[in-house]
């Protein structure tokens, strides 16, 4: 650290995560790996997403369950809910309140144009709701609530981080000095990590083929099997190129999960098929994910202790949260 940051305050972080389905590789190599690194620099806020998950049919037993797992494999992976602040989001209502005061503040045009909105409502054409639609202003109240300096997220969500700075500018512009212009945190490493059926497509805990994705809590086994099973094309080359979207896939997990560089890995696997490197980046995989696994088996047989800390992480929050949401009432001209 230079001399003259030695006494400023550390920058602030957050992000958040869905509870919808089992997390996969590529929540872990795109989003959570960074929290995790990020826990030690900055002075971080994690929250699972869980107000956002419902923007989609959730069974309600099944929601209430991946909520707790979610907020489980957040601290297996080793972030400490005592340094940092871990909790729920939906247990601090200022999200939802300062959402419509964001929503009042954003275009219907400029929403139109978000992907995620386009691919998930071409993918549930029954439940084309309004709430999947404001997402984003969702996320934007998220993390403006908490002034946070940077948001690391996969590459997927760079459009919703976008939208989020426009409306800050655009509500600072307007009302005064209230919230701080986040800049996005994206991997160089993974953070596009693609489906094991589809390389066309992102691996997605929510695609209902469940050999496209690998979940940070599957057995070994499953892991290996995924692997040996994932489309590659024919020419058995261990080479990153833009007409081999498998095998390029498979070389950033294994990059990523030993820190290897392409260049390093493309050498290593010089001479050799894709059979030897499908098991190479399974067992690589299965060996970072299992000591995840292993946290995770013991902290989920106590929703006592999971209890007091998401409670305790929400009052963390909500000191935080409020005091951005009332000076942002006060600014727009509402009475308190
Ligand atoms: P769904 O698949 O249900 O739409 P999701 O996994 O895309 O959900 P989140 O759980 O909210 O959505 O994502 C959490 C984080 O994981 C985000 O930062 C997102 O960018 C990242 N992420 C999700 N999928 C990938 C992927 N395939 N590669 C890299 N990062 C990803
Ligand atoms: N939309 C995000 C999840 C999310 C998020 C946030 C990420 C909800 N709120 C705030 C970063 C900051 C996604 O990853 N699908």
């Amino acid at each position: 650290m230079c001399e003259e940051n030695i006494n400023a305050a550390p920058k602030r972080v957050l992000s958040c995560i869905q509870p919808s389905g089992m997390l996969t590789l590529g929540n872990y190599l795109g989003a959570l790996k960074n929290w995790v690194a990020m826990q030690e620099e900055f002075d971080c806020t994690f929250a699972v997403a869980d107000l956002h998950a419902i923007t989609v049919r959730q069974e309600p037993a099944a929601l209430r369950s991946q909520i707790y797992s979610t907020y489980a494999i957040l601290l297996a992976l080793g972030i400490d809910p005592e340094k940092n602040t871990v909790f729920i989001q939906s247990h601090v209502p200022e999200h939802t309140a300062l959402s419509w005061l964001l929503s009042c503040n954003t275009q219907f045009g400029e929403m139109s144009r978000m992907t995620q909105f386009k691919d998930k409502s071409a993918k549930h054409p029954e439940n084309v709701n309004v709430g999947l639609f404001s997402y984003p202003v969702l996320m934007a109240a998220d993390i403006l609530l908490y002034k946070p300096d940077f948001v690391p997220v996969g590459a997927d969500q760079k459009q919703h981080l976008e939208i989020a700075r426009d409306i800050a500018i655009r509500f600072n512009n307007k009302y005064g000095d209230i919230f701080t212009v986040p800049e996005p945190y994206i991997p160089k490493a993974g953070a596009r990590i693609m489906s094991l059926q589809d390389p066309a497509k992102k691996m997605s805990k929510s695609d209902d083929n469940q050999n496209s994705w690998v979940a940070i809590l599957d057995s070994k086994d499953d892991i290996i099997r995924k692997f040996k099973r994932a489309v590659t094309d024919s020419d058995a080359v261990v080479r990153m190129a833009d007409d081999k979207p498998g095998i390029s896939n498979l070389i950033t997990i294994y990059s990523a999960v030993t820190d290897k560089t392409v260049a390093e890995v493309e050498r290593e696997f010089e001479g050799k098929g894709y059979g030897d490197f499908k098991l190479a980046v399974g067992e690589a995989v299965a060996d970072t994910l299992a000591p995840i696994k292993q946290r995770y088996d013991e902290i989920i047989k106590d929703k006592k202790a999971l209890e007091t800390l998401y409670k305790e992480g929400a009052q963390k929050a909500e000191y935080v949260a409020r005091k951005t949401y009332f000076k942002a009432m006060k600014k727009v001209g509402f009475v308190l």
